[in-house]
């Protein structure tokens, strides 16, 4: 078998900056936040971490608005704290991956207040400009993600620009050559920085339809959903120019050793594999989001795995994300008993896995009030279920006021268990959430069958999720019990080496009895 490379052997964590830990009082985790907590990733065994924007912005939508590309944001520190951060972790064997937003800018960058100055600026075309409908309105029916109109008239001249998301975030114009140099200079500023990928976001979204057509209705949409499922993406979304595009990004990268092009790509797996490009030159990681939005039981389960693995080019590599930072927590979606299982799941299955911080502690949804409201999604649209603060909480480390993350007072509240639910009480407790995802993690990076096997033997008995590992002669079943009540299976006899209870090891047998919300894995002989 070829050598693996990091990103193909290794696991990605994901850090939300301002939620990871505080240095400074002022309640926003930074950059030197993340330096104190480093030994925390080095004893959970990750290999690789990805950081949520930390750029200069006004924070309109928390750092996904940048007005500066090539900076950090004083609220995360300096450009000195970054290049201590980036040598700190590659001397403790971890990766950077930073976050890269090409899709837009905040409305205060330098290049969007000079396009929007005249109609014939030397950046007016870097971004996308158009005159009204012949009503005066908007000049197509394009939604924006958070509600409304995708347009914004601007009173100086009298044209529309497209915002795919806020007001604040105006599209840049990818079918411009001089926006594409600019942005490819940005990526080489940070691996010249030693930076070891990025991810890159809305890749799915990065060109429009060159003649504007309308969207189409969506026959799907149930009333009092969001605007934006009004419409069918059709003509804003998945543009078959928009490969090209990653795969200049793609051969940039190349030309340094080792780095990777993750996309995120919110697409059904048919539309998501195309972004690996026909001879693998696109992106070598487009973010598999499928089991967020797979119902939690072994049938839907196995017919999901088993359409993404089949539809992934020969030679690709896969890979698998339970949350982010703009999704309902794994905990909150299907309870803390099968986000073990779920665990073992991500652990076990082919492919690169993501981690969202707060996942190792069974981190839940913090209900946040209307008044505590942060989130420009949940602003917008109140009360449709859109704002994402509740999966965006400070990560309790131990139990003291503010769960240690912070001396001041946290920008978003902490889960009012976060006594319990924290770094420090679940070292200490042996048979907690944070101690099985340190097992599957020494488990996995000592198997070469759960790094490099592909699925095998995939299927599912009632309830119980089934597939096996192989490599050389190491062979293993993975058995998972996505119900709350005992299954019992007709096993290949074997000797269990773990279970998401922690609690048997080494035991044979024929027949496996798989308590309530049960995952075992197995080595055959
Ligand atoms: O998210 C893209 C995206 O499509 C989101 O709008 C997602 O569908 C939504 O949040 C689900 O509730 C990326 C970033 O991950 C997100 O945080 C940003 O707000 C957005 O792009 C704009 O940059
Ligand atoms: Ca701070």
């Amino acid at each position: 078998m070829k050598e693996l490379l990091w990103w193909q052997r290794g696991i990605i964590y994901q850090i939300y900056p301002r939620s990871f830990q505080d240095s400074n009082r002022d309640g926003i985790g930074d950059l030197p936040g993340i330096m104190r907590r480093l030994p925390h990733l080095v004893d959970l065994g990750v290999d690789a971490v990805w950081i949520s924007p930390i750029y200069p912005s006004p924070m309109a939508d928390f750092g996904y608005d940048i007005a500066n590309y090539c900076d950090i944001d004083p609220i995360f520190g300096t450009l000195s704290d970054f290049d201590n951060l980036t040598a700190q972790l590659h001397a403790a064997g971890l990766k950077l991956i930073l976050d890269f937003v090409p899709n837009h800018t905040s409305n205060q960058h330098p290049w969007f207040l000079e396009s929007r100055f005249s109609l014939t600026n030397a950046r007016r075309d870097w971004y996308i400009w158009r005159d009204p409908s012949p009503d005066g309105g908007p000049p197509n029916n394009w939604t924006s993600q958070f509600g409304g109109s995708a347009w914004e008239l601007d009173p100086t001249t009298g044209q529309y620009y497209l915002h795919s998301f806020l007001k604040e975030q105006p599209d840049l114009n990818w079918r411009n050559h001089e926006v594409c140099k600019a942005m490819f200079d940005v990526l080489r500023f940070w691996l010249d920085r030693g930076v070891d990928g990025f991810r890159v976001d809305v890749m799915w979204l990065l060109i429009k339809d060159d003649q504007f057509r309308d969207n189409p209705p969506n026959p799907g949409y149930q009333p009092g959903a969001p605007d934006n499922q009004k419409l069918l993406s059709v003509y804003n979304s998945n543009r078959p120019e928009t490969l090209e595009i990653v795969k200049e990004m793609r051969a940039l990268l190349d030309t340094y050793p080792e780095r990777v092009l993750i996309g995120e790509i919110y697409l059904p797996t048919p539309q998501l594999v195309t972004y690996y490009g026909p001879n693998l030159e696109g992106a070598q990681l487009p973010f598999n989001f499928q089991l967020l939005q797979t119902a939690w039981a072994a049938q839907p389960l196995f017919e999901m795995i088993r359409d993404y693995i089949s539809a992934i080019p020969s030679g690709a590599w896969p890979n698998w994300v339970l949350g982010n930072h703009d999704q309902k927590r794994i905990a909150t979606r299907i309870g803390a008993a099968q986000a073990r299982v779920a665990a073992m799941l991500l652990l076990t299955l082919w492919g690169t896995p993501t981690i969202y911080y707060g996942e190792e502690i069974g981190m839940t949804d913090v209900p946040i009030s209307p008044e505590e409201v942060r989130d420009p999604a949940e602003k917008n649209q109140p009360g449709l279920g859109q704002g994402r603060d509740p999966e965006r909480t400070p990560l309790p480390w131990d139990d003291s006021p503010s769960g240690g993350f912070t001396q001041g007072k946290p920008w978003l509240k902490l889960g009012p268990d976060y006594a319990t639910i924290n770094v420090a009480s679940q070292t200490v407790q042996s048979d907690s959430i944070l101690n099985l995802y340190r097992q599957l993690i020494t488990l996995r990076r000592k198997s070469a069958a759960l790094e490099e096997g592909t699925v095998e033997a995939l299927r599912f008995e009632g309830d119980v999720l089934l597939y096996e590992r192989s490599s050389g002669d190491e062979h293993l079943a993975i058995f998972l019990n996505t119900r709350h009540d005992t299954q019992r299976i007709a096993a290949k006899t074997g000797k269990v080496i773990l279970s998401t209870y922690l609690d048997r090891h080494d035991e044979s047998l024929d027949t496996l009895h798989l308590r309530p919300a049960e995952g075992v894995i197995i080595q055959l002989p």
